[in-house]
């Protein structure tokens, strides 16, 4: 349990008002000594207006928030002061809350204690930093999810499936003598097992999708050289990002930017256009163009002219696996004809001139297997937790291979889980299980966390929150 009483400016500096939040077993006391007024013995959940005065100096007229332990954000008695938002006053105001006995709080460590307080379990911690640097609706919709309890909800399901599974186990275990006594069904076993590893398999793959949202799901551009991928990359961003010139070959290095549509973030990556060359630099640029098409989860590819039978062949061969859209670019121009071979649904855009490209945007935006997020959707958008859940599995998937060796093993109905010559020690599928059980719940932090990783984990937040 904390004893000190921190503080710290919870807003960015320079508006018209800035929240400054103490928290701790003597926050009302230190407040106290230089407010107006006396709110040791305030109520809580009310406010107070006054002024924060230095000796018999007003500094200014604030409003103060009192809190009182558990029924606020870290657990503890706390207060907010909402002040002007001048440099002066809020550095003379914490200068002042130092001086009787405050101390500046690190990084999240308002979270953290919220955390240690049982106010929140730590993928719930973790979701309030995700949450303040949501920069659009779907990044707003995970971390608002995992804030209200979504993956812990989850967790605590599976949590008691396996409880489940381990007591029937036991039990296996505790009565293997006595042949007459009547067990679970060993196909019982082995399915819920199985059924709950599908359930973690399922949160674990969902982290992809997570990472798309977060980072931006990764668009290539991709083409022969001078069909306008750079102009289009421009127009999309609405910016002179990439160089553009009808010199074959401007683009040597991928170029990356994101921008949103219909609230999703979308990485695009410019490439170096496809052609046959001796130039090293431009063919490692090649190069680099396979790789990213490689990564991407959507290829636009981009064609000027009518591409022949060869083109479309190596259209499709590279983006296996990916959406792909056919954007034919320059339709302009007053020589462009319609194609006459290609039957595959084209998009005819002119990036120059911004023709069709909303059309384009919203194939790209149709392109995306993402569902639209509903607030109780759980992905899994955090390392740490794709981490322990891949670990989970490997120590369940080690449990259902050692019930089937066992199950196989068996011969009459009745007889024990666990024969003499069975494959596997039934002791160690009970560790496996525990060791399951443990890494799941080291993503709510049920689990007694080591310092470190808690220091990991609320290093990133902002001082503040
Ligand atoms: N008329 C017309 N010209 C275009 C259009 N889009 C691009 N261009 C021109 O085509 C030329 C090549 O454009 P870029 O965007 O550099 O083409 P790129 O595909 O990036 O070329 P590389 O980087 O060399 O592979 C430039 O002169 C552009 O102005 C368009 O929609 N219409
Ligand atoms: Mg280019």
């Amino acid at each position: 349990m904390s004893v000190d009483t921190i503080c710290a400016l919870a807003t960015a500096p320079g508006g018209a008002l800035g929240i400054i939040r103490i928290s701790g077993p003597q926050a009302l006391e230190i407040l106290s000594h230089v407010f107006s007024k006396n709110l040791t013995d305030a109520k809580p959940n009310t406010v107070h207006f006054g002024h924060i005065k230095d000796g018999t100096e007003v500094i200014d007229e604030v409003l103060v928030s009192v809190f009182r332990a558990p029924h606020s954000y870290t657990g503890e008695d706390s207060a907010e002061i909402s002040c002007h938002g001048s440099r002066y006053i809020l550095n003379k105001v914490l200068e002042l809350l130092i001086q009787q006995g405050c101390r500046m709080a690190n990084p999240g460590e308002y979270t953290m204690r919220a955390y240690l307080n049982g106010k929140m379990d730590l993928s719930q911690a973790e979701a309030v930093a995700d949450l303040i640097a949501a920069s659009n609706e779907a990044n707003h919709q995970m971390a608002m999810s995992q804030l209200r309890g979504g993956i812990s909800t989850k967790l605590s399901q599976l949590r008691d499936q396996l409880l489940k599974l381990t007591s029937l186990l036991e039990l296996e275990l505790d009565f293997s003598d006595h042949e007459d006594l009547e067990f679970a069904d060993r196909s019982e076993l082995l399915s819920l097992a199985k059924n709950i590893n599908n359930h973690i398999t399922h949160l674990a793959e969902s982290f992809e999708t997570g990472q798309a949202i977060k980072q931006g799901i990764p668009v290539a551009i991709v083409g022969k050289t001078n069909v306008g991928k750079s102009t289009l990359l421009n127009a999309l961003l609405r910016d002179d990002r990439a160089i553009v010139s009808d010199v074959h070959g401007t683009t040597r290095d991928t170029i990356e930017d994101t921008i949103d549509i219909n609230g999703i973030t979308f990485r695009f990556i410019d490439t170096a256009g496809i052609r046959q060359t001796s130039d090293q630099v431009e063919q490692i640029g090649i190069e680099r163009t396979y790789a990213a098409i490689d990564k991407a989860r959507i290829v636009i590819w981009m064609v000027d002219k009518e591409p022949l039978q060869e083109e479309l062949s190596k259209i499709n061969k590279l983006s296996e696996n990916k959406k792909l859209i056919i954007v034919r670019n320059k339709i302009d121009k007053t020589e462009s004809t319609p194609f006459t071979i290609v039957k595959i649904p084209l998009i005819e855009i002119s990036a120059k001139h911004g023709t069709h490209l909303s059309d384009l945007e919203q194939a790209i935006y149709e392109a995306t297997d993402i569902p639209t997020l509903q607030q109780s959707d759980i992905i899994v958008t955090n390392a740490r937790h794709y981490d322990a859940l891949t670990r989970a599995h490997t120590h369940l998937q080690r449990v259902i291979d050692g019930l089937a060796a066992n199950d196989s093993s068996l011969s009459t109905p009745h007889s024990s889980l666990f024969t003499l010559n069975s494959p596997l020690p039934p002791d160690l599928l009970s560790e496996d299980l525990r060791l399951t059980l443990d890494t799941l719940s080291e993503i709510t932090g049920g689990q007694i966390t080591p310092n470190e990783v808690l220091g990991n984990i609320f290093k990133n937040f902002c001082v503040g929150k």
